[in-house]
């Protein structure tokens, strides 16, 4: 039965340029949606950036541009970076849109205070401008915030705080139920022992003449709207919650036939498994129905930074290696559910090892052997192909794989396909087979596109330029001009 698919990326702090774990987000989300789409299922795929927030302020201030300026340079960065890598989505949404993001978070806020759950408290702590949070005393080394190396400050002042503590029962019933799925069980039982404790109330908003940037709290110009009250939103904003214009919220979010997925990274589990179940709750709208949370990727063992100069760019790697292969290093190197390494040599590795001698060879050779032949593919040839045990395991697991979400076995999978049919030209050795045998060496040769055909198919969520390729060669008879992934010394 047709789907109606909901998957959404976190929305990205343009302070800095995407990297590559903003990449990694993007691609499993495309991968997703592609996947999705071909099955027919009715998919919206939203991302977008998260422009409220003091960080962008100082960027701007840091480059000597206006923020308006600033933020739409950046946009075009983030749109530039997804197209090279393919990231197919539906909506890209700015929490500066006044028109399309600001009603549905007005709207929230609203319904939120009509239950009673935002109360204006004083608060005093420390602050650190990096983490756009009050930190504890803890947290601190050496009197700095570890993450962003600065002293915090010291904060008194009035905010409305969003009453969290009051949802914890409910939010801890509505994922040990199931209704509320987070993925894997070892971020569902984190998100649970954090329950287990007790939730604190938030703070959600601050002291308008202390943030330059911020939607105004609705009846109290006094105050902005705080980050992740405003930046959560996105999710049901971008799809017209508090507009006329709902037509997308009635069909992807308000529906109890949707599936709603937000991936994630596992520095905003709290954010996403708490905070955002508490105020749907509050307001009385559904909840997503899956949160998946990947882990982070690291190069050479250490989280990237730029003091250990060890950040690589996507962009370097996509004009080195093309989107395609970035796509393929991400989806089939970095396993989803633990953090993930990357290196320019297990780059390179992988990229010559599995697609200039496995994939790309196969390619070449298969479409040699055919187009010296003129062997092309019949109906026949599918349907034998598509029968074979090889390629009915392949797609049964490919399946079973994206339904546990794990990309890796999905594209591993392909991979063992592609080694299976390298062996049956090893052992059939059709080429030779022609002087001998020229019925069995061609009907090999078939046997071979069909084959590459069903590869084809296979790749279209994780590499679509690819597979689009890969199916012209073979319906055109032709070899391909140049090799689809060119070895690296
Ligand atoms: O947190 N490895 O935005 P952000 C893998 N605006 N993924 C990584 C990563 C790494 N090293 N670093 C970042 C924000 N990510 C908020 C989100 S949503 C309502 C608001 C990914 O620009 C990961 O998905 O810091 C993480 O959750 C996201 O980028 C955070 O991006």
């Amino acid at each position: 039965m047709k789907k109606i698919f909901f998957i959404t990326t976190p929305i990205f702090y343009p302070n800095a340029n995407l990297h590559l774990g903003h990449a990694y987000t993007s691609t499993v989300c495309d991968v997703m949606a592609r996947y999705h789409r071909i099955a027919g299922d009715e998919t919206y795929f939203l991302t977008g950036s998260d422009e409220n927030t003091e960080k962008v302020v100082r960027a701007a201030r840091a480059a000597g541009k206006d923020a308006g300026t600033y933020l739409d340079e950046i946009n075009i960065n983030f749109k530039n970076l997804f197209s090279k890598l393919g990231i197919s989505y539906d909506q890209f949404i700015r929490t500066t849109d006044e028109r399309s993001h600001w009603p549905g978070v007005v709207e929230m806020w609203k319904r939120i205070a009509a239950q009673g759950d935002l109360e204006k408290r004083s608060y005093k702590g420390l602050y650190c401008v990096g983490h756009e949070a009050f930190i504890t005393e803890k947290e601190l080394i050496g009197g700095k915030c570890p993450d962003h190396n600065e002293s915090p400050q010291i904060l008194e002042e009035e905010n409305y705080f969003f009453k969290l503590s009051k949802y914890t029962g409910a939010i801890k019933e509505k994922i040990e139920s199931g209704e509320l799925k987070v993925v894997p069980e070892s971020r569902r039982n984190e998100i649970l022992a954090l329950l287990e404790r007790g939730l604190e109330d938030v703070s959600f908003s601050r002291p308008a003449d202390k943030v330059s940037v911020g939607i105004p709290v609705p009846g109290d110009p006094s105050q902005k709207i705080y980050v992740w009250a405003d930046a959560l939103t996105n999710y049901i904003s971008a799809l017209g919650f508090g507009r006329k214009d709902d037509a997308l919220y009635k069909k992807f979010w308000d529906n109890p036939d949707a599936e709603t997925i937000h991936v994630i990274g596992k520095d905003i589990l709290r954010f996403h498994a708490a905070i955002w179940p508490g105020m749907l709750l509050s307001a009385g709208l559904p909840l997503p129905k899956t949160i998946l949370v990947h882990g982070f990727i690291t190069s050479g063992g250490k989280k990237m930074s730029k003091t250990l100069g060890n950040i690589i760019d996507p962009l370097e790697l996509i004009n080195e290696y093309g989107g395609e292969a970035v796509r393929y290093y991400l989806a089939r190197h970095i396993s989803l559910f633990e953090d993930g390494d990357i290196t320019h040599e297990s780059f390179k590795e992988a990229y010559n090892g599995n697609l200039a001698n496995g994939l790309g060879n196969l390619v070449s050779r298969t479409l040699k052997m055919a187009a010296t032949n003129d062997v092309e593919i019949t109906d026949e040839i599918k349907i034998k192909t598509a029968k074979e045990k090889s390629a009915g395991d392949m797609h049964k697991r490919q399946e079973q794989a994206l339904k546990n979400f794990d990309i890796k076995e999905a594209v591993d999978v392909v991979w063992n396909y592609v080694s299976l049919t390298d062996e049956f030209i090893q052992k059939e050795a059709p080429f030779k087979k022609l002087k001998t045998n020229k019925e069995s060496a061609l009907e090999n040769m078939g046997l071979l596109l069909g084959r590459l055909e069903i590869i084809a198919a296979a790749l279209q969520p994780f590499m679509p330029n690819t597979a689009k390729e890969i199916q012209r060669l073979i319906k055109e008879n032709k070899m391909p001009e140049k090799p689809l992934f060119p070895r690296k010394d």
